[in-house]
């Protein structure tokens, strides 16, 4: 693919397309499917026990010979592990979320494994450059879980003029539309969480991905905004609690502990009313379950199409 050459380059992948690093949902057989399709796959380590970590990897090395990932959730009291298991199997990638990532920097870069931050703002963006990170992914608040204020449509190209390492944009994309879009703000990449919740390779619960498929363009909702953690779910009896929480203006301590432990009720029990559903705003436009291999070469080839489309109009 001509499109995004620096990113399929500085990865060794055929499509310009990194899937999310989603927590509980994004395990090695996901990923193996993602990079088995030509993207990158990612591990989300999240909250994991580290020997569960381990064997993930270990895991998807039986399953692709092609490169992958894993995301390192900075706020997660296991990220220090993390960082330890991901340099102990050399693995080829790594995207850091929820944080800023200058002790993963200096860990894993001189192993040469690449580093890719997702940054909610020019000012981090910069700074990862300056640490060393190889390219940066800027994810805007149509993004599904922890999300930063700015939408994808300003972030990427204010990012885009502030760094020289190549951008890859995320949130709210979930098709070869939204693909060309960023590419035509000037990202090089992108990265897909909320359509591969539906890919027949997730091992989420089916009321999950029901939920994912049946949402509509206002199902999802913001909480968590007053405790400084804003988290997009689809909007559910928990979103209805939170949203009560935050109106009365009840203790944070109060509205953590809400959420504790709700997103592993979604994925693994399937409980679409008091778990967290956390997808993105495009979850409205997931229509169907398709393979990982799909979604990755449909999108990329929709967006090669819509980007000559353009081209050959203009000539
Ligand atoms: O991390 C995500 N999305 C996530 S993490 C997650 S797990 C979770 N579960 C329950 C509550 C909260 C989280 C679910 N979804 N996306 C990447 C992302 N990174 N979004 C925002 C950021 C971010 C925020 C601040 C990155 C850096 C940052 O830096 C602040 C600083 O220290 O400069």
């Amino acid at each position: 693919m001509i499109l995004g050459r620096r990113v399929t380059e500085l990865l060794g992948i055929s499509y310009p397309l990194i899937q999310g690093g989603m927590a509980w949902v994004a395990d090695a057989e996901l990923a193996a499917a993602v990079s088995n399709g030509g993207g990158l796959g990612i591990i989300a380590a999240a909250n994991m026990p580290p020997e569960l970590l381990d064997q993930e990897i270990a895991k998807i090395r039986t399953l692709t010979d092609r490169p992958f990932g894993v995301n390192i959730m900075l706020m997660s009291s296991t990220a220090s592990d993390a960082i330890e298991i991901v340099a102990k199997h050399k693995v080829p990638a790594v995207t850091t979320g929820a944080g800023s990532p200058g002790k993963v920097l200096d860990r894993l870069k001189p192993l040469g494994i690449k580093v890719l931050p997702v940054v909610p703002t020019t000012a981090l963006a910069k700074r990862v450059e300056r640490q060393g990170a190889d390219a940066v992914i800027v994810e805007g608040s149509e993004a599904g879980g922890h999300i930063g204020e700015l939408t994808t449509m300003v972030l990427t190209p204010m990012v885009v003029d502030a760094v020289s390492v190549p951008v890859i944009a995320a949130g709210g994309i979930g098709d070869g539309r939204g693909m060309a879009a960023v590419f035509a703000l000037g990202a090089e990449g992108v990265q897909v969480g909320t359509r591969f919740i539906c890919a027949s390779e997730c091992r989420v619960h089916d009321n999950y991905k029901q939920a994912v498929i049946d949402a509509k363009d206002r199902s999802s909702a913001v909480t968590g905004r007053s405790t400084g953690h804003p988290v997009r779910c689809i909007r559910n009896k928990l979103t209805a609690q939170f949203d009560e929480l935050e109106r009365t203006c009840a203790p944070v301590e109060a509205i953590e502990a809400l959420g504790a432990g709700r997103l592993r009720d979604a994925v693994v029990s399937g409980d679409v009313e008091m778990g967290s559903l956390m997808a993105g705003q495009i979850a409205a436009m997931v229509s169907s379950i398709s393979s990982a291999g799909e979604i990755v070469k449909s999108i990329c080839e929709e967006a090669e199409r819509i980007l000559s489309r353009f081209s050959s109009d203009l000539s």
